[in-house]
């Protein structure tokens, strides 16, 4: 008798499609980030004030995964950069062959950066690689302090976490030393920024870092 792991099986293929986008991406010289986290953390309103900032500096493109409308996707055209929605209809997650096509109706040649925002949870999107250069979790502040051990994939497979909506903070119990505690138990080589794009409190600390990845990627 012969078991077959679905589940492995297919990690694999993603695994090889994922690794010949990061190889393109790479000649491109484009930065690519996948931006994980809960429905609502604030992924959309990150990426336009993101955009609306560095724009003029930077190329951007963006690819929108959602299970459905392409609400986020206006969102972004309105900046003015390039994007595509991709609904994943009855997927939780973007998958490489998703990406893989989008990449090719985007027509991004490069060099610049290219933001990814999948879909809302922390669950599987933390199980399929991208071809991206790394994910980044967000977590706001009304969120509570635990998500990272409850969900520790997410932020194991991280390189970035980003800490969203601070200006909330007043109006809220959140023990940050707490979430900052867990954070590192769970990955001690996260990169903490904590922000919020309603007040624009820490996006200079946010664009330096990825003003530094994309020149070290592209010098
Ligand atoms: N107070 C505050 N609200 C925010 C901030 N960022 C996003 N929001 C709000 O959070 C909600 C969800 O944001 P959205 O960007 O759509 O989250 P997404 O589902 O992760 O893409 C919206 O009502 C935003 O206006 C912030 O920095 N401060
Ligand atoms: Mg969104
Ligand atoms: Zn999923």
């Amino acid at each position: 008798m012969k078991i077959i792991d679905v589940k492995k099986d297919v990690l694999s293929k993603n695994d090889e499609i994922a690794a010949g986008i990061r190889g393109k991406l790479k000649d491109k010289g484009i930065l690519a980030l996948n931006f994980i986290s809960s429905p609502g953390s604030g992924k959309t309103t990150l990426l336009v004030k993101t955009i609306e900032d560095l724009k003029s500096r930077i190329p951007i493109a963006v690819i929108e995964g959602d299970q459905q409308t392409d609400n986020d996707a206006k969102r972004i055209a309105a900046t003015g950069v390039p994007v595509i929605q991709i609904n994943t209809q009855s997927s939780c997650h973007l998958d490489a062959a998703m990406v893989e096509g989008a990449l090719e109706k985007l027509g991004f040649v490069g060099p610049g950066l290219l933001f990814i925002e999948n879909v809302g949870n922390l669950v599987c999107p933390a199980s399929y690689d991208l071809g991206e250069e790394m994910k980044v979790a967000l977590v706001s502040v009304t969120e509570g302090e635990d998500k990272p051990v409850k969900y520790p994939k997410a932020f194991r497979s991280s390189s970035a976490m980003v800490i969203t909506k601070t200006d909330l903070l007043p109006h809220l119990d959140l023990d940050m030393a707490r979430l900052l505690d867990y954070s590192t138990k769970v990955n001690p080589a996260l990169k903490v920024f904590h922000l919020s794009a309603k007040s624009g409190d820490g996006l200079d600390d946010w664009y330096g870092f990825l003003l530094s990845m994309y020149h070290s990627l592209n010098p």
